[in-house]
């Protein structure tokens, strides 16, 4: 039932986005992940640090300067850089807003970021990221 609603709400969708998208919609999740990665690693060293982290996911994101994310500023800018789904997209949100609240804060992505951090080096090498992107995305309500 939930994977037929979310399979006509995609067909819908990706006709709106025709233009620029293909059919099912947004980008395929390995493209995602790859982009995900290039536009995190911003000095280029192959390692995600927590500053990065934060660069990426609250400077970026956070459109009215209050330093957290809300639902709507999350959507709107990961709509713009990955061409994808509100419902994918507010998946991944609810997974890194870990408490919760509906904000995406630095607390939150602290959390995530030694959540991702398996070998404690405090760095996310590219395996740490996809295995934790991979686990996000596995976990969608539809295969
Ligand atoms: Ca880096
Ligand atoms: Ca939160
Ligand atoms: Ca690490």
């Amino acid at each position: 039932m939930v994977t037929q609603t979310v399979l006509i709400f995609s067909v819908l969708f990706g006709l709106a986005l025709s233009a620029h998208s293909s059919p099912s919609g947004g980008m395929l999740i390995p493209d995602i992940v790859n982009r995900l990665w290039i536009n995190s690693d911003i000095n280029d060293d192959s390692h995600l640090s927590e500053t990065e982290f934060f660069r990426e996911f609250i400077d970026n994101f956070d459109h009215d300067g209050s330093r957290s994310v809300s639902e709507n500023e999350f959507v709107h800018q990961w709509g713009h850089n990955y061409n994808e789904h509100r419902d994918v997209t507010l998946h991944v949100f609810q997974h890194f807003d870990l408490d919760g609240d509906n904000m995406l804060s630095q607390a939150d992505l602290s959390r995530l970021f030694h959540h991702m951090d398996y070998n404690t080096d405090n760095q996310i090498s590219k395996a740490e990221f996809t295995t934790l992107m991979a686990y996000i995305f596995g976990r969608l309500p539809y295969d």
